[in-house]
């Protein structure tokens, strides 16, 4: 063959070839994936099941098409196991290509995934796990959900400034837990009372001993981190163990008394003091709405993690609206800063830290409509992460 035609063929080649690369491209541009990575199954399955359920809603109320791009869900369960989690985003990473991997119910599985968020610049959207340093873990991280210490300073102010004088922590033994327990220790400390830790672990926790070791030591207060999904075990256990009329009082973040379980309690939960960021009876008109549409969809009372999934679309779908459809860190940058009107309340994404800023309310557990409830009655406005914000200083 004339050298010509080879050049000319080799030329035509490459041209199909590119041509057929820039549609495919054009094709898989006008799809944007989230991979949803979730404990669909396990002791934390009902956090899996909570922002799996807010995600569909929010799609279902905002459409599935944003920014001239077609929104498609990936819903991945990890079984709650950390290396089933960096397994499955490396897949949706590299063969799904997805733009953006949320979810991530625990700390350890939110961790896990990290370096690939860094390496391959995919925003990770966490909407559940919450010890303070996993924004930390990759500038690719953007945080929907909360931390502990957020949630737990303004609980041990209360305590402090409630009378309490002796308080007695009982926390599961691993990041989120120990979060609780330094912040609850150094502020009630500070305020000039006395404390006393104790951890139980994470993998079937048997509170028992510790429940009696607290009853021994008749402090003012037990305050207690479980993760969402352990507070009805714990509480059955508290009450077995007489602790409900014992008048040491219980108080904790709201994970203890966790939307989704509490109604299943019973009575003795009656009274329990906590601090967080959402309670499904939350008096305003966008809660309202929100909590009637998901448990209509649901069939089901949504809890924080879920409202945590919901907020986590928020960021993502205004982010992409911002950036008209781009991904990476551009999207990243486009969600920092981002302030709305949440279910929870006011929130906005700390631009420095990508971690939520948001209200944390003091509740007491009370029946509303025959059903057991996290009555807000006090608030403690735009709580940034106060483990950051003193790093900062
Ligand atoms: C975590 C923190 C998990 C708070 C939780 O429930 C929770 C975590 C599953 O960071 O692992 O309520």
């Amino acid at each position: 063959m004339h050298r010509r035609t080879l050049l000319a063929l080799a030329a035509a080649g490459l041209a199909a070839t590119s041509l057929a690369g820039t549609t495919v491209g054009a094709q898989a541009q006008e799809i944007f994936k989230i991979g949803l990575i979730l404990p669909m199954t396990g002791a934390s399955a009902s956090t899996g099941r909570q922002i799996e359920a807010a995600a569909k809603l929010y799609m279902a109320q905002n459409g599935d098409t944003v920014a001239g791009k077609k929104v498609q869900l990936i819903v991945k369960d990890d079984t709650g196991v950390a290396d089933v989690t960096k397994r499955l985003a490396q897949e949706l990473i590299v063969n799904d290509k997805v733009g953006a991997v949320a979810g991530f119910g625990l700390t350890p599985l939110a961790l896990s995934v990290a370096p690939l968020a860094t390496q391959a610049k995919v925003p990770q959207v966490v909407m559940a796990a919450a010890t303070a340093t996993i924004t930390e873990a990759s500038p690719f991280i953007v945080r929907t959900s909360f931390t502990l210490p957020q949630a737990t300073q303004p609980m041990a102010e209360w305590a402090s400034a409630n009378g309490m004088k002796k308080v007695v922590t009982l926390v599961t033994d691993y990041g989120p837990g120990i979060d609780a327990e330094k912040t609850f220790t150094a502020t009630f400390t500070k305020a000039g009372g006395t404390v006393e830790n104790m951890r139980v672990p994470l993998a079937n926790p048997d509170f028992s001993p510790f429940l009696q070791k607290v009853a021994d030591a008749k402090p003012d207060a037990l305050f207690v981190f479980v993760p969402s999904g352990y507070g009805a075990q714990f509480m059955r256990q508290f009450t077995e163990r007489g602790l409900d009329k014992s008048g040491i009082k219980l108080i904790g973040t709201g994970d203890v008394t966790d939307d989704d379980l509490l109604n299943g309690m019973g009575d003795a939960a009656l009274g329990v003091v906590t601090s967080h960021h959402y309670s499904a009876v939350h008096d305003s008109a966008e809660n309202k709405a929100f909590v009637a549409a998901f448990k209509k969809a649901a069939g089901f009372r949504p809890n924080f993690m879920g409202v945590g999934g919901y907020d986590g679309m928020h960021v993502l779908y205004e982010g992409l609206k911002k950036t008209n459809g781009v991904g990476g860190e551009a999207l990243v940058n486009a969600i920092k800063g981002m302030a709305w009107t949440s279910v929870r309340g006011p929130v906005s994404i700390d631009p420095q830290t990508r971690d939520i800023i948001q209200n944390v309310y003091i509740r007491k557990v009370e029946k509303v409509d025959g059903e057991l409830h996290n009555v807000e009655f006090a608030t403690i406005p735009n709580v940034k992460d106060p483990v950051k914000a003193a790093k900062a200083n």
